[in-house]
């Protein structure tokens, strides 16, 4: 991706930048430079964060595409889907070894016949596991947990650009969730989950997903711990999912600096499942905060909001940029405002 996001503000630095290089290269090296007329101000999500290269994304519940006030806001906003359930293990799996990929392609076919992108998630979280795998321990749970990966991926290799390998796998305090996983197969089992992810669809970015993460704090350090020691030992991992599922107004003191910190070991990150419970100007202001931090940070790569409307949200409190009727709120001004402003700090 790009950080030269061609929009005024940062035509002018170019300008400047121009001028003063003027001596060295001569008038013809920059004339190009100097007549490069501004780029509009772009109107939709989508538009304004492939200015500088990044996606803006929503999650997709199938069964919805059908009505057309969502379908339209979600094709003309956004240029990024990940499906809310359909790529799940228990929507993908129902039953051992058996497939059934026919929602989650769904969502695929639709959003490639409108040359949106898609996110995949994900291949392995506690939660959402179907009833078959619950039941399993020691070697039986790790070929089962290695084969579902390997079903997936494969099928849909070439479809998504990143693929959540593995979600939630951490509590509050740092310590690893003593999940099924965690407690038949042991620390290691994240490494296997990315080291099966990365043979069976090498050309995706494989991504460590989570919540609460949402700055500095002793949760999001365990994980870039982990990340840290991946990268040190060559287990394959591209980038890190934040969530960032949060109300407005909350403290968001380190967010950019966490997001800073994951980079600087040389991974990707990604806001995968943004919202933000409340109203007005300080949900605005919350969506504003994190938009701008993306925009600051060169590897943020992308944003997907947990919903294209409040209609359809998991939460009760009207968390999303379009409300029930499909109208723009505040905060999809703000977050329009902060992709085309660049973060602010250009
Ligand atoms: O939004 C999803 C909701 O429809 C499901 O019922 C729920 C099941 O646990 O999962 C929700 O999505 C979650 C996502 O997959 C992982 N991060 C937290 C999301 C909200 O719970």
């Amino acid at each position: 991706m790009t950080d030269l996001p061609t929009r005024p503000r940062l035509v002018r630095r170019r300008l400047a930048l121009a001028t003063a290089a003027v001596a060295a290269a001569g008038i013809a090296a920059v004339s190009a430079l100097v007549f490069t007329s501004p780029a509009q101000a772009a109107t939709t999500l989508g538009a304004s964060a492939a200015e500088s290269g990044r996606y803006f994304g929503a999650a997709v519940a199938g069964n919805r595409l059908s009505e057309s006030a969502y379908a339209n806001t979600l094709a003309t906003e956004f240029n990024s889907v990940v499906a809310e359930n359909a790529m799940k293990w228990d929507a993908t799996e129902p039953n051992p070894g058996q497939f059934n990929f026919s929602g989650g392609d769904q969502i695929v076919t639709w959003a490639q016949q409108r040359g949106m992108k898609v996110r995949g998630h994900t291949l392995v979280w506690h939660a959402q596991q179907p009833g078959w795998v619950e039941g399993l321990t020691g070697n039986n749970l790790r070929n089962a947990m290695l084969n579902h990966i390997t079903g997936v991926a494969n099928h849909y290799e070439g479809d998504v650009f990143a693929w959540d390998v593995v979600n939630e796998a951490f509590e509050w305090d740092g310590s690893r969730r003593q999940s099924n996983l965690q407690q038949q197969l042991g620390n290691g089992w994240i490494e296997e989950a990315f080291r099966a992810a990365d043979a069976a669809d090498p050309g995706a970015r494989l991504c460590y997903n989570d919540y609460g993460t949402d700055g500095i704090n002793s949760k999001s350090t365990a994980i870039y711990n982990m990340v840290a020691d991946f990268k040190n030992r060559g287990v394959p991992i591209d980038c890190v999912g934040f969530q960032t599922h949060l109300s407005a107004g909350d403290n968001l003191g380190t967010y950019q600096q966490n997001l800073q910190r994951f980079a600087a070991l040389g991974v990707d990150v990604e806001i995968t499942e943004l919202d933000v419970g409340g109203s007005g100007s300080s949900q605005a202001a919350t969506f504003e905060t994190v938009t701008n931090a993306c925009m600051a940070v060169s590897r943020c790569t992308g944003i997907t909001v947990w919903g294209v409307t409040d209609k359809y949200s998991w939460r009760d409190d009207d968390p999303l940029l379009f409300d029930d009727n499909y109208q723009k709120k505040q905060a999809y001004t703000s977050v329009l405002n902060a992709l085309n402003e660049g973060g602010g700090n250009c």
